[in-house]
């Protein structure tokens, strides 16, 4: 997949040559193609914003340095998709990172300063925020947006991490991770986890899953997908987490067990 990112600061793009971004690029599965348009701009002072019409302080990306850097890009080699990064964008989530990901190309206008020119608008199929609150541009959110989605990249991710990503979870958080020591700092390795006993184990795993969504995060309950099973472990959680029993209502779509009807079985 490739990202192409038009911003006035290319040097903030450096993390994308490390990790797992820097050995997806060089296995080839990532590129990455930095355009400062500030190259693009018109004046000989290459002045890329300027004082807002109707008065008032700050200044103003123009307009006119985006279109020429957009339009002077390689024609795409497939679906390209252009995104526009701003704080009044729609939040950035998962699953926008697994729709952009269907792409070949993401295109990431990144603004600075105070604002942009409305017309700048234009260029964007999507303009996108990554949360409620207020970033010096928009560099920092247009890594976090690459980040995402260039590990939902065939190939990007491991085998295993690739697996444990897309089937464990379902939307709900993770459940706690352990390795030696079995004591540490006077906290002890939960005991299932050194038993052996792998079915044990991924009901303690599903169980914890749960047990911290509805804790910590259970406006992301409705969303997430139950699996068989869970309505055992959720009336266990109810029994000892007091959230748990009063998000009820939330979870009593998690398939219940079938109820026998009374004087016989359902043939009869
Ligand atoms: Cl995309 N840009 C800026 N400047 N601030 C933000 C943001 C973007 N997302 C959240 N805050």
């Amino acid at each position: 997949m490739k990202f192409t990112i038009l911003t006035l600061f290319p040097e903030m793009f450096a993390p994308l040559d490390c990790s797992i971004l820097k050995r997806g690029r060089d296995e080839g599965l990532l590129v990455f193609d930095l355009v400062n348009f500030r190259d693009f701009a018109l004046s000989r002072h290459k002045n890329v914003d300027d004082t807002p019409y109707g008065g008032g302080g700050g200044m103003v990306l123009k307009p006119e340095p985006l279109y020429a850097a957009l339009a002077a890009l390689p024609p795409p080699a497939g679906a390209r998709r252009v995104a526009l990064l701003t704080p009044q964008g729609a939040l950035f989530s998962q699953s926008r990172a697994a729709a952009l990901a269907a792409y070949d190309e993401l295109v990431l206008i990144c603004g600075h300063y105070e604002g942009f020119d409305e017309r700048i608008r234009a260029l964007a199929d999507e303009e996108i925020s990554i949360g409620d609150y207020v970033l010096t541009g928009g560099e920092p959110a247009a890594l976090v947006v690459i980040d995402a989605v260039a590990r939902l990249t065939p190939g990007v991710l491991g085998q295993e991490d690739a697996a444990r990503t897309d089937s464990h979870a379902g939307g709900f958080l993770e459940h706690p991770h352990y390795t030696r020591p079995p004591l540490f700092a006077g906290q002890r390795v939960p005991e299932v986890l050194l038993s052996g006993d792998h079915a044990a184990i991924e009901r303690w795993r599903r169980k914890e899953s749960l047990r911290r969504t509805f804790l910590r995060r259970p406006d992301l309950v409705p969303e997430a997908v139950w699996r068989e099973g869970d309505y055992a472990i959720l009336e266990e959680l109810a029994a000892e987490e007091e959230t748990v029993r009063l998000c009820r209502p939330l979870w009593a779509g998690a398939a219940p067990p079938a109820r026998r009807r009374k004087g016989g079985d359902r043939h009869g």
